[in-house]
């Protein structure tokens, strides 16, 4: 109650009765039950204090001698205990574990305080990588911090700090009003990982490109795609700013030839500044979209007759050929392998026969096929019948 008699409540909680009071010049000290608790109230301040804390007892009087230094009394069983209010007091605040979510680098500490003559406050900082600063892994606490160091901690996601205080015989409360700390968050690069084509794969017409993006921010990523001939210097953009991780390259107007494409992701879409790229080339990619030529006629003057041919693709190879009835006269769908000069994988040229002891007897024609490696393939008609069929002319599949 002020001298106009204006009463106002400085303290309120209906769940820990109050046992004793005491005016001393510094403010009203208030003994608290249940939980030891000592207060401090002072008239021109909102903020309760707790200067002193009893754990487990009940601050049942408090008293003030000659020389003006306030005493508590706490009563437990069968023993009596007095704290001299006035004594030098310290204490000791850790901070909540400060998130930043992912690896920073930790700027600026500023603190706003009170800090009356004859006390004192050390701010002291950690930082660590897991949210447990006891577990070990974290730096030591650093040196004592003034308000707007910079703060040399190691970079980490977490951090933590610690007020020190401290307070003489007499002196008030150091009063800390706010703590702010500036931090960058690292940035760290995405890694792009091809799928699809395989590094010398023969291709042809639309290809599906896919490859892995990862960030470790899990930022937002895109990708730009190049290619060009494994002779050229210079790429050519074939997609720029995909979001999605695959891309269909169209080879059917490009010659064929051996190709590279080149892969850039970026975190940019999360990260305008000081976003960071992954690059990857992928090599020896064979662009193959003409089919194979095929030459086949009946082997009239050699014992036992059957069919003789070549195959020729220059670009990827050849990697069969192989004989079925034509489609009507039965057992169309299957091929029988025809019987390669040499054995060896995707040769430009392969001379074949097909042994006349594998052909139907009433056969009267069969359809030749030469695939290359890239898929392409020619389809021609060898007539049986007769003494003598020149080659036709192919089917290209392409
Ligand atoms: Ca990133
Ligand atoms: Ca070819």
């Amino acid at each position: 109650m002020d001298r106009a008699g204006k009463v106002t409540k400085p303290y309120e909680d209906s769940e820990t009765p109050v046992f004793s009071l005491l005016a001393t010049p510094d403010g009203v000290y208030v003994g608290v039950a249940t939980e030891g608790k000592l207060l401090l109230l002072r008239p021109d301040e909102e903020e309760v204090t707790v200067p002193l804390r009893f754990h487990a007892l009940v601050v049942s009087r408090l008293a003030a001698d000659a020389a003006g230094r306030a005493y508590a009394l706490a009563n437990v069983p069968g023993a009596v205990l007095m704290a001299n209010l006035q004594a030098p007091r310290k204490g000791v605040y850790s901070s909540p574990v400060l998130d930043a979510e992912r690896q920073a680098a930790w700027g600026q500490i500023d603190w706003l305080a009170d800090i009356p003559a004859d006390a004192s406050l050390e701010v002291h900082c950690r930082s660590g990588n897991t949210d447990n600063p006891d577990d070990g892994s974290w730096s030591t606490w650093s040196r004592p911090y003034g308000s707007s160091d910079r703060v040399d901690m190691p970079v980490a996601r977490y951090l933590q700090y610690r007020l020190k205080v401290a307070s003489g015989p007499g002196s008030g409360s150091v009063r800390v009003r706010q703590v702010s700390l500036t931090y960058l968050p690292l940035n760290q690069a995405p890694v792009l990982e091809f799928k699809t084509p395989k590094v010398g794969e023969a291709l042809r017409n639309k290809v599906q490109l896919s490859w892995d993006a990862t960030d470790p921010d899990d930022d937002a990523m895109s990708t730009d795609l190049y290619y060009r001939a494994q002779n050229e210097n210079e790429w050519k953009v074939l997609a720029t700013a995909v979001n999605e991780t695959e891309h269909t390259w169209d080879t059917t107007k490009l010659s064929a030839g051996r190709y590279e494409v080149k892969a850039i992701l970026s975190d940019r879409r999360s990260n305008p500044v000081g976003w960071l790229e992954d690059t990857q080339v992928l090599r020896h990619l064979l662009v193959d979209n003409e089919a194979p030529l095929l030459t086949a006629r009946r082997a009239v003057d050699k014992e036992p007759l059957g069919v003789l041919g070549t195959a020729v693709d220059a670009a990827s190879g050849l990697v069969s050929v192989a004989w079925k009835l034509p489609d009507d006269q039965g057992n169309s769908a299957i091929w029988t392998a025809a019987v390669p000069e040499q054995n060896i994988f995707a040769p430009a040229m392969l001379n074949f026969t097909i042994p006349a002891a594998q052909l139907p007897k009433d056969a009267t024609a069969i359809v030749v096929r030469a695939i290359d490696a890239a898929g392409n393939y020619t389809d021609v008609q060898v007539s049986l019948s007769g003494t003598k069929s020149p080659a036709s002319e192919g089917e290209a599949e392409g």
